[in-house]
């Protein structure tokens, strides 16, 4: 079912002319209250009466994620603090964590952007969503609860961690869905098929919104099969409000934009050159109906591709295609391009082998080398070398073929390799300790 007919099959034409009013105010918003915005703004010479339409984006300036570290906290804030009605930051590894405040209306529309996702499985009254990502400052756990409570369902917020507890609630309550990381999706299942107190088969789980991190193909296939329920992709980030940014529909091939909320564009990150409809980029967001803190063309570091033909589902919203990973996550190994997400797509390629991974650079007589833990499912795990080798062989081979390096293969015994409960981490590079 689709939650907002009016927007989410609003003609092209339409949608270009609400994004060209909406961009109109948010620039004139972001110069008059800003300093940043009118600085930079000032500097390249262009004033809020350039911008005409959503065609005159381009003018504009970037901002990068160390741009909202220097006006950390509230440097980009638009309105005055009684306005603000809430808070959400995200962790961030090191440095200030990335802040973003959200007027009553910021709220609305967050919550609306997740409800247009849940709407695609019929979210609605008389539904109970498990929300499994982290309450807190993380925009995960209170960004679904507010989309699931738009739609009129139950909240079970649940949060994140308490395996065992999470899996009996949500037999015990008949949860319809579970909003949380796939890699935290893919260990419930895994708890549920492990567990002698509750069974799949008294589940009433028909849909997960599984997003916060990058996933395959591969891993949604395994997630549907183990938990009997339709995967979608939910995709946002902290500094356009956090889900809900855009979500896959019932086709599941590309995750529509709420493009009304934020206007997306694929850029050459080298250059800062728009790339050509389809072509592989950065992608960069305008917010369109922020009012704590607008943002101009933010650059997020995730690289997808937008998908302009039109869906079978009726939505006209754009799509992207699954995010390759961050510019910032790519690793380069011996000269090679590599992209973690990969092992993740080749590994679901096999059925002896789990979709866990993790992977290990380091640097040794001056040549990187590049270890990767994996585990076979427990049903073919085997202590015998040769025997591992019939399962590995074929693996190796593969990854030699798509990624172009040679890997060092481990294989952990079962659930060695650590599991998430939110984004998982899977790399550990240890030439950066080196200098
Ligand atoms: O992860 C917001 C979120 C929460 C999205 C729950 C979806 C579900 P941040 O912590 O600021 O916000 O991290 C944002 O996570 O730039 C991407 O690199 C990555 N990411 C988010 N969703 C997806 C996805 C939240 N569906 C960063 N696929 C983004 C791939 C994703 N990567």
């Amino acid at each position: 079912m689709i939650h907002n007919p009016e927007i989410e099959c609003m003609s092209r034409e339409d949608m270009r002319a609400l994004q060209s009013e909406r961009l109109i105010k948010t620039v004139k918003r972001c110069y008059e209250n800003v300093p940043f915005y009118k600085r930079k703004m000032d500097e390249m010479g262009v004033k809020p009466s350039d911008i005409k339409s959503i065609d005159d984006i381009h003018k504009l300036p970037f901002t990068t994620k160390t741009d909202l570290r220097d006006e950390y906290p509230f440097g980009l804030q638009a309105v005055p603090h009684s306005e603000v009605r809430r808070i959400h930051a995200s962790s961030g590894t090191t440095g200030k964590p990335v802040v973003d405040t959200y007027t009553e209306n910021d709220l609305k529309c967050w919550a609306e952007g997740v409800a247009r996702c849940m709407a695609v499985a019929d979210i609605g009254p008389g539904d109970t969503v498990q929300v499994s990502y982290g309450y807190g400052l993380f925009t995960g756990g209170l960004g679904a609860h507010d989309g699931a409570a738009m739609r009129g369902a139950v909240q079970l917020p649940t949060s994140a961690g308490n395996t065992e507890k999470q899996i009996m609630l949500m037999q015990d309550f008949g949860s319809n869905a579970l909003a949380c990381t796939p890699s935290y999706a893919m260990h419930i299942a895994e708890a549920i098929h492990a567990s002698k107190v509750v069974s799949i088969n008294k589940m009433k789980l028909r849909a997960g919104f599984f997003g916060a991190e990058p996933w395959t193909e591969g891993m949604r296939k395994e997630i549907e099969e183990k938990l009997q329920i339709k995967a979608y992709d939910i995709y946002g980030l902290t500094e356009m409000s956090g889900p809900g940014v855009g979500g896959e529909c019932e086709c599941q091939d590309g995750t529509h934009l709420w493009e009304d909320m934020f206007f997306p564009e694929i850029i050459n990150p080298d250059t800062l050159e728009p790339c050509k409809p389809g072509e592989f980029g950065e992608l960069v967001f305008t917010s369109l109906t922020k009012e704590a803190m607008p943002i101009l063309r933010y650059r997020t570091r995730d690289l997808t591709r937008l998908i302009y033909e039109p869906c079978k589902c009726g939505r006209t919203a754009v799509r992207m295609d699954r995010i390759l990973g961050r510019s910032d996550d790519m690793l380069i190994v011996r000269g090679v391009n590599v992209f973690p997400s990969a092992v993740e797509a080749i590994l679901t390629e096999f059925p002896a082998f789990q979709p866990y991974y993790f992977i290990t650079v380091d640097r040794v007589n001056n040549e990187d080398t590049f270890d990767v833990d994996i585990e076979l499912k427990p049903e073919f795990f085997t202590q015998d070398l040769g025997e591992q080798m019939k399962y590995l062989k074929p693996l190796y081979e593969r990854m030699v073929s798509v990624m172009g390096i040679k890997p060092n293969l481990h294989v952990r015994p079962p659930y060695g390799i650590e599991r998430s409960m939110g984004k998982a981490k899977h790399v550990k590079d240890l030439r950066n300790f080196k200098g």
